[in-house]
């Protein structure tokens, strides 16, 4: 097989301010006393080159584990919103005490992720149920007070950081937990969604400034934080908590669920129908922003940084039950669609209890990973392409290259309109062949073999003047 496309390291984005942590530090702390340096950081913190790196990357692994993952139930939802005969609250609470995901090995994890081609790692530090995956000094119920007693967060910072792999920590605001997220003594179903009108919600958002401040200064380079807001995401007082990443980690990237302007917009589950830009808001899993979006080009200015994140079936947390896997070739192709709109694509696993990948994820990451080691160059590094709106093709573009991707092959030659840059030559990634190509003002035509070199996708690489 082909080398593996190398992750970017951390230190491969040069924002102005180094992505060193001491020196984060040495800078945050100036930040304190110097009011016109805030201004010059805040600034910084929302440059371009902070997010050099993430929009190089594309493709990145979501991991959501807890011990939920024992009962084969998704992650939180059964205790906030129950289903009649699932799971029962008591019964899901007690979870923790059996975890021992006794196989769970951080360095494999990573070389998945590698071998999948994805170039960061999204780990859930804490859920919606409360549970930390961490050994936060701040709560009890917590993976060091499990049956395997080892932080987890621990291991896959290490882990990351010696494979040169960017870890982000996947952080929920809303807390079933913690007595003054809600009123505790009720059942999460009846006040799921927090009460910041009681006058115990400020300690709750202390609890999150301790937690997020145990995660920014213990597990090393903090590539991003991954908030997962769920509704009325003001009441978490998000200013707060960017100042907070921002003193203590600058390069953190942020995304959009806690009540301010994110990194980047996550829309969930789906892929935006045209390329975002600035003033759509995206809001989770509400597809009904699609209406909103075009097959226009947007001005480079006015692009919007975005990721979608999806699962492989149809649950975010390990289900022996749930078998519904999309294909190889349907996760690539998404791979592609995200890239070819300028965006991220996320892809979570969900570990089996005993912290190892059910081979059904292996085998699509895998197959995703072989592809990325012929095709990646059409991808990492990339944005939108400058043909939009076709059904049977998808560009991406770089510098002086553009590449076809193509879902559907043509009978004959292909044929595309829009390309306003003078086309030197064509070549298929998958087999090297050099491709003859005919150009007039308004067409371009690329001479094909008769059938697909790669049945997933097939990518013709267009070197541009
Ligand atoms: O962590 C994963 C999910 O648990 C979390 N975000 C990803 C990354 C998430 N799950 N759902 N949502 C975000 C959106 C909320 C959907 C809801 Fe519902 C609709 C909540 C209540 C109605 C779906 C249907 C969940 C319960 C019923």
């Amino acid at each position: 097989m082909e080398p593996q496309p190398k992750p970017q390291a951390m230190s491969s984005s040069k924002p102005a301010v180094g992505c060193h942590r001491r020196e984060f530090l040495r800078f945050g702390g100036a930040v304190c006393t110097l009011p016109l340096l805030k201004t010059f950081a805040w600034s910084l913190i929302f440059s371009h080159e902070r997010t050099a790196w993430y929009r190089n990357a594309k493709f990145g692994m979501f991991i959501h584990w807890g011990p939920y993952s024992l009962a084969s139930v998704e992650a939180s939802w059964p205790i906030m919103v129950p289903k009649p005969g699932g799971i029962t609250q008591t019964e899901y609470t007690k979870l923790w005490k059996r975890f021992n995901p006794a196989k769970f090995d951080a360095h494999a994890l990573v070389d998945l992720a590698r071998s999948a081609g994805q170039q960061y790692m999204v780990f859930t530090t804490k859920h919606h149920d409360g549970f930390c995956m961490f050994d936060s000094a701040y709560t009890d119920y917590k993976i060091t007070n499990t049956p395997y007693g080892k932080d987890i967060v621990r291991q896959l910072a290490d882990a990351a950081l010696d494979a040169g792999m960017p870890l982000g920590f996947y952080y929920s605001p809303p807390d079933m937990h913690h007595p003054a997220f809600r009123d505790t003594s009720k059942l999460a179903s009846a006040n799921w969604r927090g009460e910041p009108m009681r006058p115990e919600w400020p300690l709750y958002l202390d609890y999150m400034q301790l937690q997020l401040s145990e995660l920014l200064t213990r597990y090393g380079p903090v590539a991003l934080i991954w908030f997962d807001g769920l509704s009325d995401q003001e009441k978490y007082d998000g200013p707060r908590f960017v100042d907070l990443i921002h003193r203590l980690q600058p390069c953190t990237l942020f995304n959009d669920r806690l009540g301010v302007p994110g990194d980047y917009q996550t829309p969930e589950q789906f892929i935006p129908s045209g390329i975002p830009t600035k003033g759509i808001r995206f809001n989770a899993v509400d597809t009904s922003v699609q209406q909103k979006l075009s097959s226009a080009l947007p001005k480079e200015e006015d692009f919007q940084l975005w990721e979608t994140c999806m699962t492989i079936n149809n649950t975010w947390a390990y289900n022996a039950n749930d078998h519904e896997f999309k294909s190889a070739q349907f996760l690539i192709r998404s791979l592609v669609e995200v890239a070819s709109r300028g965006g991220n694509f996320l892809l979570n696993v969900g570990p089996q209890p005993d912290g190892q990948i059910q081979p059904e994820f292996q085998e699509r990451l895998r197959a995703i990973g072989e592809w990325l080691s012929v095709n990646g160059d059409s991808i990492y590094g990339t944005t939108y392409g400058p043909i939009q709106g076709l059904a049977g093709i998808r560009t991406t573009g770089k510098a002086n290259r553009i590449f076809i991707h193509v879902f559907d092959w043509p009978n004959s030659a292909l044929e595309v309109g829009d390309v306003k840059v003078k086309v030197l030559s064509a070549r298929l990634l998958a087999t090297g062949q050099r491709l003859n190509v005919a150009q007039t003002e308004d067409k371009l035509k690329i001479e094909l073999p008769q059938h697909a070199p790669d049945p997933n996708v097939t990518t013709i690489g267009l070197v541009t003047l």
